[in-house]
């Protein structure tokens, strides 16, 4: 049983996807509150009093609790579901992606799509500038590994859909925003058709 669920979001946001994914996937209803991150709405002394010390979302909302961190969150959601693996070292194995995924994939993959599709190149300081081509090799090398991982899997983690693609679902399949190839990625091509085939499926925004 959980409790009345909020997901506070911007529908932009691959993290706040996750969160989405992971509910529709479940079939657990969730209402939603918008943001828009690009005019501070995260920022406000309300929203930093009440929501997100942090100033960020996603935050899920169980009841009277503020759950910010997307992977946290999906964790919330999928506690005790297929979700997550049974075994042991399958499910340390899907929290590797997790952390892999916010670590090496998200802050170059992510942020590049959100600074060339939403902010605008022209619109970048020098030195996020600077920062354009080696957040483009770290998430290429991420992209790679991934690609590499699913040559001979059709799952990041075990033989189904666990939270582990979904984490990575988020913002692989529209890294094309921020100027990755997924035609270089063969691999990744046919799972995210996989991951797009699950029941209860819902894509972003
Ligand atoms: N590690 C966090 C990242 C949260 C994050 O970076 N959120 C961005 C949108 S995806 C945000 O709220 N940006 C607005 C801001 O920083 O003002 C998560 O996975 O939830």
């Amino acid at each position: 049983m959980v409790e009345g669920l909020i997901l506070h979001e911007d529908p932009r946001s691959g993290n706040c996807y996750k969160i989405a994914l992971t509910a529709a996937l479940l079939g657990l209803p969730l209402e939603r509150r918008r943001y828009d991150i690009m005019r501070g709405e995260t920022r406000t002394r309300e929203f930093l009093a009440t929501v997100n010390a942090n100033g960020r979302i996603p935050v899920l909302q169980v009841g009277a609790r503020f759950l910010p961190e997307s992977n946290a969150a999906c964790w919330y959601l999928a506690d005790r579901s297929a979700l997550i693996p049974a075994d042991r070292f399958d499910r340390a194995d899907m929290l590797r992606w997790m952390f892999f995924e916010q670590y090496n994939h998200e802050p170059n993959v992510a942020t590049l799509r959100f600074w060339l599709a939403f902010v605008g190149e022209a619109n970048l300081s020098a030195d996020q500038r600077a920062q354009i081509m080696p957040k483009r090799i770290a998430g290429e090398a991420a992209l790679a590994l991934m690609d590499e991982h699913l040559a001979t899997r059709d799952w990041m983690v075990g033989n189904r859909v666990t939270l582990a693609d979904i984490a990575l679902y988020a913002y692989t399949h529209v890294c094309e925003g921020g100027a990755f190839r997924l035609a270089d990625y063969h691999h990744i091509g046919r799972w995210l058709a996989r991951v797009a085939g699950q029941p209860g499926f819902v894509a972003m925004g």
